[in-house]
Formats: structure tokens, C-alpha cells, sequence
């Protein structure tokens, strides 16, 4: 029986990753096969310019998903900051489910929030202001009515800058805000947080209004390395891919 609920996060999957490809594939066609559900918490992707861009790795990525929805294994996904643009389309053709960018769920009576992460890192503002800017419908809509061509090229400059922007921020502020994590956790009545994101992993344990909780960082996939958590029910563990 499918019991077993997996969450994994920042895959990056992108044209040169090939090796990260073919674990996911592997991980689609095996671990995953076994489980009630999979939960997609973000930055499957390296970049995404639209559920019309089929080039290498997306065709393989899609028909594999398909396969695996087609098996039963319920698969859900929130949008990551560098997968932001994926869509209904996609889903449609995946038989995945789009989640909210924070969303709840209760397996086995147990109240846990999901989100990618970006969201608590709120300290990192020029982030935050791109990122209320690029979930409006008209930046949304703009970017997309480009021919995919230019959309291509647009992402390869994205992601260098991306590169650059990133080396001259601090730790500090690419980390999530410890107020912000507690006032979020409290407002969706959670003591359990999985999210991605700042390539992190850990378990965190912390105290919320006098109870005990817990904030679970997932680990990036690198390409000799990944892991996936795992509920069975009872308990989470960390498994290695
Ligand atoms: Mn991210």
C-alpha cells in the first residue's frame, strides 16, 4: 500500500545538469512509485520561462511526472523563486496538483505548513520588492507574450546576474527571519514547517507560544548528493536518493 509521504526541494534541474536529470528520473520511477504522495516544494527547476518551453530537460521531466501520477502517487508542487512562471498548463500535463505559496496540510492528524522559503527571507528587501513586482499579473503576463526564443536568452542573463547578486549579499541576509518564521507559523496555527530554498538542510527546533516545534530546511540536490524527507505516519527521516 502507498503510505509513505516524500518532500523534496531545489533541484535545480537545468539543460547541463544531466546527472541531477537522471536521479530524478530514477527517483520518479522508483522510490517515488511506493509513496501516497510527493510534495514538490519549490525550484524543481533552474530557471522556468513558461509551460511552452519543451527544450531539454522538460519533455523527459513531464512525461516522467506523468508517469507517476498515472501510477497514483499524488504529486503536489509550489512554485519556487526560480519556478515561479510554471503553470496550469503544466500541471494539466503532468497530472500534478499547484499549491499556494504557503499551504497546509494534516497527514495523519498532524498539522504541517509548507512553503519554498523565499517568502521568510525577509530581511534580503530588493529580493522581497523583485518578488511582489514578478507575481503581478501584468509583469507575468508581459514576460510571457515574448517569443520563446527571446525568453530563452533572457534567463541565461538572468541566472549570471542572479550569480553575481548573490556572491556580494551576506549569509545573514539570504537566511530566513527568525521573527518572520514564528509570526507565519502562528498565523497558520502550525508547529511543524517544511520548506527549501537556503540550501540549509537541518531540523530546527524551536518553541512556539510555550510548545515545542519544528522547522525542517530540505536539502538542495547536488549531483553526487540527495535526499528526500519522508513521514511514514509516525515520524520524519531523512533518506538519501
Ligand atoms: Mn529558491
Amino acid at each position: 500500500m502507498k503510505q509513505d509521504i516524500l518532500f523534496i526541494s531545489d533541484l535545480h534541474l537545468s539543460l547541463e545538469k544531466t546527472e541531477i536529470t537522471r536521479r530524478f528520473v530514477d527517483f520518479l520511477q522508483g522510490r517515488a512509485l511506493s509513496a501516497n504522495a510527493v510534495y514538490i516544494l519549490g525550484d524543481l527547476f533552474d530557471a522556468w520561462i513558461g509551460d511552452d518551453d519543451n527544450t531539454p530537460p522538460n519533455k523527459t521531466i513531464k512525461m516522467a511526472l506523468k508517469a507517476l501520477t498515472d501510477s497514483g502517487t499524488r504529486v503536489f508542487l509550489l512554485q519556487g523563486n526560480r519556478d515561479f512562471l510554471l503553470g496550469q498548463r503544466f500541471a494539466d500535463e503532468t497530472g500534478i496538483m499547484l499549491l499556494d505559496e504557503y499551504a497546509v496540510i494534516e497527514p495523519d492528524g498532524k498539522r504541517i505548513l509548507l512553503t519554498h522559503g523565499d517568502l521568510l527571507c525577509t530581511d534580503d528587501l530588493p529580493y522581497q520588492a523583485f518578488r511582489l513586482k514578478s507575481h503581478s499579473a501584468e509583469w507575468q503576463q508581459n514576460v510571457l507574450s515574448k517569443p520563446l526564443w527571446l525568453r530563452l536568452l533572457a534567463a541565461r542573463w538572468y541566472r549570471l546576474r542572479s550569480f553575481w547578486h548573490k556572491r556580494k549579499k551576506t549569509r545573514d541576509i539570504m537566511d530566513v527571519n527568525q521573527h518572520t518564521v514564528i509570526e507565519t507559523m502562528q498565523r497558520y496555527c502550525c508547529d511543524t514547517l517544511i520548506h527549501g530554498h537556503t540550501h540549509r538542510p537541518a531540523i530546527h527546533d524551536l518553541t512556539l507560544a510555550g510548545h515545542e516545534a519544528q522547522r525542517i530546511v530540505l536539502a538542495d540536490w547536488k549531483k553526487d548528493r540527495a535526499e528526500c524527507l519522508c513521514w511514514d505516519g509516525l515520524r520524519f527521516r531523512f533518506e538519501a536518493i
